[in-house]
């Protein structure tokens, strides 16, 4: 659930394949492979563009709106935290030889996956016997018995960390509804390349910090965008009050 918006020169006429290029990983071999899926091909006809932009295409450009707008939030980069969330499993139930599959799974564990290697892993156990957990260490509060409350203009900072000593560790991508935010830093390190995002991913062993614009009132969720961990309780709740004067 992310969207981008990127400028493609075409320099040459002809077909031009648009794939998805990733380095997949077998975690019962251990060892990485290229996987490439075609997403669809451009076709590039003889006749050149009208108008031309290749001139302008290799200049480096900035958007002094989008700069602007992001400098009105730069007095809040440096202060701690405003909430927390620890991400984790819960087990119960398995079948002991699903358990020891599960583990060796877990061997190696790659900080992020881009493909689904593994899809009969997900065949192993039901949302009975698994729950996907977002905790908040502060209150020891977990999934859908957080609920914060927030007023439209606030901005918050919330720093996730998923645990990597939990039961079959994975990445997760934690969507906010309804707002957008930053990612500040990863594991501490400031990110030069801020853009506003709705979903980001959290990957194994990693701590990261969104600072995240409450600008839409409502009654939301955040959770994990994969869905199988979504429907095993990786969610929680938060309302954003509208100004008084709407109330
Ligand atoms: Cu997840």
């Amino acid at each position: 659930a992310e969207r981008y918006v990127v400028e493609v020169l075409f320099p040459e006429s002809g077909a031009v394949a648009i794939t998805n290029t990733i380095q997949a990983i077998d975690h019962f071999r251990g060892e990485f492979y290229t996987h490439v899926d075609t997403l669809a091909l451009a076709m590039v006809g003889e006749t050149p563009a009208s108008p031309d932009y290749s001139s302008s295409f290799s200049e480096l450009k900035t958007n002094p709106a989008v700069s602007a707008d992001l400098a009105s939030f730069r007095d809040h980069f440096d202060r701690p935290p405003d909430k927390f969330l620890t991400l984790s499993l819960r087990v119960r139930n398995l079948p002991i030889p699903i358990m020891l599959s599960m583990e060796i799974d877990t061997l190696y564990v790659p900080p992020i996956e881009w493909n689904d290697a593994m899809p009969m892993m997900n065949w192993l156990s039901t949302g009975a016997q698994v729950e996907w957990v977002l905790r908040e260490p502060d209150t020891g509060l977990e999934n859908m018995d957080i609920h914060w409350d927030f007023q439209v203009g606030d901005v918050v900072k919330v720093r996730i960390f998923n645990d990597p000593r939990t039961f079959h560790p994975m990445q997760h991508p934690i969507h906010f509804h309804g707002q957008r935010f930053l990612v500040l830093e990863t594991d501490g390190l400031r990110n030069q390349h801020l853009v506003w995002k709705d979903t980001a991913t959290i990957p194994v062993g990693s701590t990261v910090d969104f600072l995240v614009d409450m600008s839409n009132p409502g009654d939301w969720m955040a959770h994990c965008h994969i869905a199988e961990h979504l429907s095993s309780g990786m969610m929680l709740g938060f309302s954003v009050k509208p100004p008084p004067i709407y109330r």
